[in-house]
């Protein structure tokens, strides 16, 4: 298996300013985690593209596995580091749809209601991956079972969980947080908590 350990781990700032190391993966979600079954779960990749893609829990299975090791950076000011998780790359997607030129960026959409947007040339990056294991087990429900989102040079509220949907937008829109007072993009190490 492929195994990529995310760039953020090795700077030399490696903790972002005003965060603090903790020993505890912190759950925090809008709501409790949906119940999920996997016969009926589905990923719609939507929106700038040329033809939609379903995919079913068993086409997920069969993408290539991938290995990323990274450092979890949570906008409430702790992080947690070396997070090991299992899933696909997001390459992948570029081998089941045609993106038109016209997309900018995506919005991830969840089964509890969740999105968050990213823009294209954070979403297409080398450690950007669909995990569906965390630490080597089935990704626990609280962490968002049974597919999430990683994005590790973005602090945590990008990592969306219960993924359902992948949709590409012609312009970046603001998602639930982003709606909501926190920053349009989130980079760590600007300090890009709040939009004001
Ligand atoms: N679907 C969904 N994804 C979500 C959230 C959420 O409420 N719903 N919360 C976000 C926030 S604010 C953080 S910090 C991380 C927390 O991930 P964890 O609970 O696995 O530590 O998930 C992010 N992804
Ligand atoms: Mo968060």
């Amino acid at each position: 298996m492929r195994r990529i350990v995310s760039p953020i781990n090795s700077r030399t700032d490696r903790l972002p300013p005003g965060q603090h190391w903790t020993s505890k993966l912190h759950i925090l979600g809008i709501s409790d985690p949906p119940d999920i079954d996997l016969s009926s779960y589905r990923l719609k990749i939507f929106g700038e593209v040329e033809e939609p893609v379903v995919l079913t829990w068993d086409d997920i299975l069969e993408l290539e596995k991938v290995e990323l090791i990274a450092d979890f950076h949570c906008v409430t000011r702790w992080s947690y580091p070396d997070v090991e998780w299992i899933g696909f790359h997001v390459d992948e997607i570029k081998k089941l749809v045609n993106i038109k030129d016209t997309a900018k960026a995506v919005m991830i959409h969840s089964l509890d209601g969740y999105t968050t947007n990213i823009p294209l040339e954070y979403f297409f990056d080398e450690d950007v991956i669909f995990a569906y294991k965390l630490f080597g087990k089935p990704l626990p429900a609280d962490h968002g079972y049974p597919l999430r989102l990683i994005v590790p040079k973005l602090y945590s509220w990008k990592s969306a969980k219960f993924v359902s949907g992948i949709e590409f937008m012609p312009e970046n829109r603001p998602g639930f947080w982003e709606q909501r007072g926190y920053h349009i993009l989130g980079d760590p190490w600007r300090e890009q908590r709040y939009s004001v």
